[in-house]
């Protein structure tokens, strides 16, 4: 329905008033929120593939010329712009998983910066508490990679019934526009279980050796660190007050270049001893960091359950800086999870063990995702998927997180890749679609992007999944790769 509003019509949203008009009122109507499945994404259109809609902004448009996912993105700017929206969150005390994805579409050396909060508020939607605020420098975002984002918020204080969501972009040097897509509200078992975990506080909370507070252009906030010599960093996280055998979520961001960068979860018992094996024992290339060209990549993981015994977790980096050169880290996150990563072979280490192919092959490279070697997808189109038994999922939702590279820079024809999660019964047949994420063609050389989805929650029949990837035909000279899939529950 339309409504007036200072002289312009405008769309009536399902509560209070959907208006791009820059000093429309926003009127909060008293709202019950509906109940949703809990662990969903929070986000209807999450992708911004119906416009605009259910979301109130300043200065916002859509695109169709560069999205990171599906068929558009959302534009920021240029100059001041704000997007943000309410989302019913019910009443629980859990706190939200968030992600999203931001990209420069245009040459410019100063994006401006951009803040991302999110707010508690009551059955009234009157903010009562901060959830969190998450604030990218500017000159952080820039055309030469999309960077995706990762966070976790405090628990929502009692009587919060709504989240807001809201990002707001200030003035870089114009032409300045902020492309955003792919954003994820979801709920989490805990808050970032890390002291420290964006080394605003320096090093804080974390052992060192080598690596050092550092404040120019972070991936948020005002500070990250750095190292130019061989160097540790580590914190030690206490497991009392998590139960017995649980799996945790490891997220962090890294730059640099030429530097190989081991990252582990190490299980210590109660003398401090450490548990075989890692919970995540993860290997980055230092040419990986090189070809982001100084932007920062960032990963998920899901540990393994912790095992009898461990009394801690220690989240420890470790970099071989080969030549002088420099490594970045930030926002290190770790969360409790509700399940390890649930495929096998994830990062195509052992070739295309445990997938199935066609016209699809793992190449050994010096670059990689994650490790030493990604799963290709040739030119002509091919696809590659896996099985996954999935024990009590009935009702459950799953995170879907994978690295996404292609080479198709002043290419027209360079193909798109589907990744999809779907739900098969005790016969292997399918039974419907948990999750699609559409991965368009980019204009980008060789950069990793990170993809993220939830999927829906698992239908009472459900007792296994198929992650698939499927690519149509691109020009012969376009390669796809992808790497270090992981699927498993936040919740
Ligand atoms: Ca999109
Ligand atoms: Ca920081
Ligand atoms: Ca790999």
């Amino acid at each position: 329905m339309a409504k007036k509003c200072h002289g312009q019509t405008v769309v009536h949203a399902p509560w209070g008033c959907a208006a791009s008009s820059p000093g429309c009122l926003y009127f909060p109507a008293a709202a019950t929120p509906k109940t949703e499945a809990g662990c969903i994404n929070f986000i209807p259109n999450p992708s911004f593939e119906t416009g605009l809609a259910s979301w109130l902004w300043n200065n916002a448009s859509i695109s169709g010329a560069n999205p990171f996912e599906g068929t558009q993105e959302a534009n920021l700017g240029p100059g001041a712009a704000s997007l943000f929206r309410d989302i019913p969150i019910g009443s629980s005390s859990h706190p939200l998983f968030f992600s999203f994805n931001v990209f420069a579409p245009e040459e410019n050396i100063n994006s401006g910066s951009l803040a991302a909060e999110i707010l508690w508020l009551d059955r009234s939607r009157l903010p009562i508490a901060t959830g969190l605020r998450l604030f990218i420098p500017e000159g952080r975002i820039n055309n030469a990679s999309r960077i995706t984002y990762f966070e976790a918020t405090d628990r929502p204080p009692s009587g919060t019934a709504w989240a807001r969501l809201q990002f707001s972009k200030g003035s870089g040097a114009l032409p300045d526009p902020v492309n955003l897509d792919q954003v994820i509200l979801a709920r989490a078992h805990t808050p970032n279980l890390l002291q420290n975990p964006g080394f605003e506080l320096g090093l804080a909370g974390w052992a060192s050796i080598s690596f050092v507070p550092d404040f120019a252009v972070p991936y948020e906030g005002a500070a990250q660190v750095h190292a130019t010599d061989n160097g540790i960093l580590y914190q030690d996280v206490p497991l009392a007050n998590l139960p017995a055998r649980t799996p945790l979520l490891l997220s962090f961001a890294v730059s640099g270049g030429q530097t190989d960068l081991s990252v582990q979860v190490l299980w210590l018992d109660e003398a401090g001893g450490q548990l075989e094996p890692p919970g995540i024992d993860l290997f980055i290339s230092g040419e990986t960091l090189v070809a982001q060209r100084n932007n920062y990549l960032t990963y998920l993981d899901l540990t393994q359950p912790a095992p009898p015994g461990a009394a801690a977790a220690r989240v420890i980096f470790t970099d071989t800086i080969d030549k002088q050169t420099d490594i970045f880290l930030d926002k290190v996150i770790l969360l409790r999870a509700a399940s390890a990563n649930l495929l096998q072979n994830p990062s195509f280490e052992e070739g295309l063990d445990q997938w199935n192919a066609v016209n699809t092959a793992s190449v050994p490279t010096g670059d990689a995702y994650e490790g030493n070697a990604v799963a290709r997808i040739d030119a002509g189109g091919g696809l590659l998927y896996q099985e996954v038994e999935l024990p009590s999922a009935a009702g459950r939702c799953f995170v879907l997180n994978f690295g996404y590279r292609s080479s198709s820079i002043g290419v027209d024809l360079s193909g798109n890749t589907l990744a999809e999660v779907q739900w098969l019964d005790s016969a292997g047949r399918e039974l419907g679609t948990g999750l699609s994420l559409v991965v368009p063609s980019t204009s980008l050389r060789a950069q990793w992007l990170v993809y993220t989805g939830i999927t829906e929650p698992a239908p009472p029949n459900a007792v296994a999944a198929r992650v698939k990837f499927t690519r149509s035909q691109g020009s012969p000279e376009v390669i796809v790769e992808i790497d270090k899939v992981v699927l498993g529950r936040l919740i």
